[in-house]
């Protein structure tokens, strides 16, 4: 096996002047509480265990992870199992134990982020760009956020190798399958840092773990959802949209989206579905096609929350209800919307259903 690239210089890293910034900020501190988007995805999991494990081994600080929300997907509760992933719910935390808090793979401000009203974040990693991240992000001591990069935990991995730290396998593995989900394997919004990342940590990733991350048992529900879900796609030329009616979860929806970008011929996936009274957007597009400029052209006239990076972005909508009428009138203004921007406008839509007659 090749040696591990752990004998790069620091100086050689990119962005070693930032590590050094941000160890110099923990190492002013006594306690880290590291924060995420709700329903926390692998990469906002991998970017905050690699952030702990670098307040631990190059600041000499402890931490905690709080969550909001749940960790929906069974791929992703698979990854806290297998790799015992320790978090509170952050509504058990007192926030006075700690002096310095850090959010990862998000900003204040972000739609689908809570941060406690009144508390100073102090660092923020992330790769998001976004429409509703608050003004005034001047005042976070150290702002990291790089659109170009696929992963958040390739930023937080790369500042472990430019720090010399050697990650611990339960973090290299976690930061390892956040940069596999979100850039598709490394086939999407990959830079030379992702990259980078990757063969770091790839010697230190337990492969048997990540396999039993991959493949978990799934519900029956999930195959209901799925099976509702292929019910109601509609094809156009070269987008393709599915709106879900009332699902499980954002989740489902994202994970449909992936599954149908699959499809031959699409070049762009336009997903919702209503958990509650939220409605929840997931789009894909295939490389080429700014799945950023999609969401907002599909929001348009919307009292909506996104953002997006690449060829993946996300949404949500909020309801007065979760009505069936109002569901279905803000389905056809996205649709309307969607078909508009992706110059398919006025074409008839095929269902899975028709293509086999
Ligand atoms: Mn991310």
């Amino acid at each position: 096996m090749n040696p591990p690239s752990l004998a790069t210089p620091a100086a050689k890293v990119a962005g070693s002047t930032r590590t050094q910034e941000l160890r110099d900020l923990l190492r002013s501190r006594k306690r880290l509480l590291v924060l995420t988007h709700n329903n926390p995805d692998p990469d906002s999991l991998g970017g905050a265990v690699g952030l702990q494990e670098f307040a631990k081994m190059a600041a000499g600080i402890p931490s905690r992870l709080a969550i909001t929300g749940k960790i929906l997907r069974a791929e992703n509760q698979a990854m806290v199992r297998e790799l015992g992933i320790e978090m509170d719910r952050l509504e058990d935390l007192r926030l006075a134990d700690f002096d310095c808090f850090a959010m990862v793979d998000t900003q204040p401000g972000f739609g689908h982020t809570f941060v406690p009203p009144g508390l100073v974040v102090d660092i923020v990693i992330d790769h998001h760009v976004c429409s509703d991240a608050e003004l005034g992000l001047a005042n976070i001591a150290f702002f990291e956020v790089r659109p170009e990069i696929g992963a958040t935990s390739s930023i937080v991995a790369c500042h472990l190798l430019a720090a010399g730290v050697v990650p611990s396998i339960q973090a290299a593995t976690a930061m390892a399958y956040g940069i596999r989900t979100d850039t598709a394997d490394l086939s999407r919004n990959v830079s030379a840092l992702d990259l980078q990342a990757t063969e770091f940590l790839s010697p230190r990733i337990d492969r048997q773990k990540l396999a039993a991350i991959t493949n978990p048992r799934l519900p029956v529900a999930y195959f209901q959802a799925l099976k509702q879900a292929l019910s109601k796609v509609r094809l156009y030329d070269g987008v393709t949209l599915c709106s879900l009616g009332s699902t499980s979860s954002a989740e489902m929806v994202a994970e449909v989206a992936d599954m149908l970008l699959r499809m031959e011929g699409v070049r762009a996936v336009f997903c919702g579905g209503l958990v509650g009274t939220s409605y929840y957007i997931s789009v894909r597009t295939e490389i080429g096609v700014d799945a950023w400029s999609l969401i907002r052209a599909g929001l348009e006239g919307e009292k909506a929350s996104c953002g997006g990076h690449g060829s993946v972005a996300g949404g949500s909508v909020q309801l007065e209800s979760g009505d069936a009428r109002a569901l279905r009138r803000l389905e056809r203004r996205l649709e309307r919307n969607v078909l508009r921007a992706m110059g398919a406008a006025g074409g008839n839509a095929a269902v899975l259903g028709d293509l086999e007659d």
